[in-house]
């Protein structure tokens, strides 16, 4: 009788044991899951930062709605396709066809959203100087003749798109367009120059319908100095 109490009791300490050791594990998974989770980035600059050319009120939705949304979208899918955890917002842009089916156009239009917006932020800056100086400058003119020339051509570009959209300056100084959250490097391109959001929730309040005299604004808050950074970095590949 002894025998099969202490019998008993063993058998209870490593039952004891094996869900303890359960529950830290699962504690633990839990954890790191969180850690490979998309996060907001926070902006390098006040949302009133470019005054009369993209008002406050435009910054603040822009980033702490509709990025935020493309964030929290893109960490649903996630999610529900635990095994994609863990990979960086461009490997999964870039990879989708790995995605399961049921979050593949969640990934391309949430993860693109989040992947062109982060980049976006760095793409302008308050303290523009109007011009890139660097090598880039030179190059832009040498391949449109001159910067006016430059800057005609990626407006009429930006807008031509059609809906919602995106125009890019590419590291080989073409200009091309994504319609609504596609970037360049799903398409196997490099990670572009600079961008411009052509949606009707970047101008819409401040330009209404009129998404030239947007485009024409922004030019004075355009960051040439990452531009000019991701040109000689490109090159230098
Ligand atoms: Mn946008």
């Amino acid at each position: 009788m002894d025998v099969i109490n202490k019998m008993k009791n063993i058998m209870e300490l490593i039952l004891l044991n094996v869900i303890m050791n359960l529950i830290i594990l699962t504690k633990h998974t839990t954890k790191k899951r969180i850690t490979f989770m998309f996060t907001l980035p926070d902006l390098p600059y006040g949302y009133d930062a470019f005054g009369k050319y993209i008002s406050k009120n435009i910054m603040e939705l822009h980033h702490s709605k509709h990025h935020q949304t493309y964030v929290d979208n893109v960490n649903k899918a996630l999610e529900k396709a635990p095994e994609l955890a863990g990979k960086s917002i461009e490997e999964l842009i870039t990879n989708l066809d790995e995605a399961p089916e049921s979050v593949r156009s969640i990934i391309r239009n949430h993860g693109g959203g989040h992947y062109n917006h982060s980049l976006f932020w760095q793409f302008m800056t308050p303290d523009g100087h109007g011009q890139p100086n660097g090598n880039l400058g030179p190059a832009l003119n040498e391949k449109y003749g001159d910067f006016q020339s430059f800057m005609d051509e990626f407006g009429a570009k930006a807008l031509g798109v059609f809906g919602s959209g995106w125009a890019w300056l590419m590291p080989d100084l073409s200009i091309t367009t994504t319609p609504n959250q596609d970037s360049p490097i799903m398409e196997g391109s490099p990670p572009p120059l600079l961008g411009l959001d052509v949606w009707e929730h970047a101008y819409y309040l401040d330009y209404t319908y009129k998404r030239a005299d947007y485009i024409k604004a922004w030019w004075n808050v355009v960051n040439w100095t990452e531009a000019e950074k991701r040109f000689d970095a490109a090159n230098s590949q």
